[in-house]
């Protein structure tokens, strides 16, 4: 087993496809490989050919960063699904779902900066919003996935708070949000009503029809625990993801209409649009109990205690 390779990795592999072929002035390497994380060198050496046959079939001398980001984003959600025909409602509502990731990614400090937000079709989704780490994480912090659970419930709290009725689309963030925070109360012991305890057995060895089953090993009443502490990580990343909306609801507002109008926004034009948006210290959105499984409790500046050292 060879790991795939890390972001200085990418940064190397892509050198060596880069040579002899005809790259625009625009290419940025460093660039390209913080968007390919866990792409395989055979990856790379197909998207700079992939590139070069979309430059080609755009009758372009040269291979541009946008025909490279465009086989990257083919690669990682499939290809634009540009003739999906959208009523102006739903092209409404998939704006906001979408500017709710990328507001509540934005302004929250410990998730990965935005990279693009787009609500032209691709794959099985009818919009998306790309996160990218800055540089290789091998491991998260607590703070983190929390973050990450409210940028997650960002798309349907945008759809609550502007259209009162939400739809089944957010039903994959849903998926994902559950996951996490279901880990992070029985497998990373972030939660103090838990503690750092493994619970359930996962089965060792994957089993023909039933690998990624899992086991139960504890009591109705830690099973109970569970559910209550899972509940509360995701009630109080929705309150966040609100709570940011309502108060930033005209940034809100600006770059759904934006995406209605040229559809996919990169990270320059995101710059433009959230200015100078202050970072979210979650002040007047801790649960107030103090216990440490919701928001840490606020300091009389109303400035956020630190982190409990543990
Ligand atoms: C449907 N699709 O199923 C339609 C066609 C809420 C604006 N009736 O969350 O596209 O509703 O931020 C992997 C990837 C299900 C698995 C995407 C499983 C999408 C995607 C359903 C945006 N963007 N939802 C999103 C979306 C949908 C779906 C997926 C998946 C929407 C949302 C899909
Ligand atoms: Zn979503």
């Amino acid at each position: 087993m060879v790991d795939r390779p890390d972001l200085q990795g990418r940064r190397a592999i892509l050198n060596v496809h880069a040579k002899g072929k005809p790259l625009g002035n625009d290419i940025d390497l460093d660039v390209l490989a913080r968007r390919t994380p866990g792409f395989t060198g055979a990856d790379l050496a197909n998207l700079m050919n992939e590139s070069a046959l979309l430059a080609a079939r755009r009758s372009a001398d040269t291979i541009d960063m946008a025909a490279m980001e465009e086989s990257i984003d083919r690669v990682m959600a499939g290809p634009e699904r540009k003739s999906r025909v959208m009523s102006e409602k739903d092209k409404r509502v998939i704006a906001y779902h979408e500017g709710g990731h990328a507001l509540v990614g934005h302004v929250l400090p410990n998730t990965d900066p935005i990279h693009k937000v787009s609500i032209v079709a691709r794959g099985r989704a009818l919009g998306w919003t790309l996160a990218l780490p800055s540089e290789d994480r091998y491991m998260h912090t607590r703070s983190k996935l929390r973050d990450e659970l409210a940028m997650l419930l960002g798309g349907r709290t945008a759809e609550e708070l502007v259209f009162g009725d939400p739809t089944t689309g957010a039903q994959n963030d849903i998926e994902k949000a559950t996951q996490i925070a279901r880990a992070m109360v029985t497998e990373y012991g972030m939660t103090d009503a838990i503690g750092p305890q493994q619970l359930g057995q996962k089965d060792g060895e994957p089993f023909l029809g039933r690998d990624m089953g899992h086991q139960r090993d504890y009591s109705d009443e830690v099973a109970a625990q569970v559910d209550a502490e899972v509940r509360r990580l995701i009630e109080h990343a929705h309150d966040e993801a609100r709570e940011i909306l309502r108060t930033h609801r005209s940034t809100l507002d600006l770059l759904a209409d934006t995406l209605m109008e040229v559809e996919t926004v990169d990270t320059s034009q995101l710059l433009e649009i959230f200015g100078q948006l202050p970072v979210w210290d979650g002040a007047g959105t801790t649960d107030g109990n103090g216990s440490g499984n919701g928001a840490r409790p606020t300091g009389p500046d109303g400035a956020r205690a630190p982190e409990p050292a543990s």
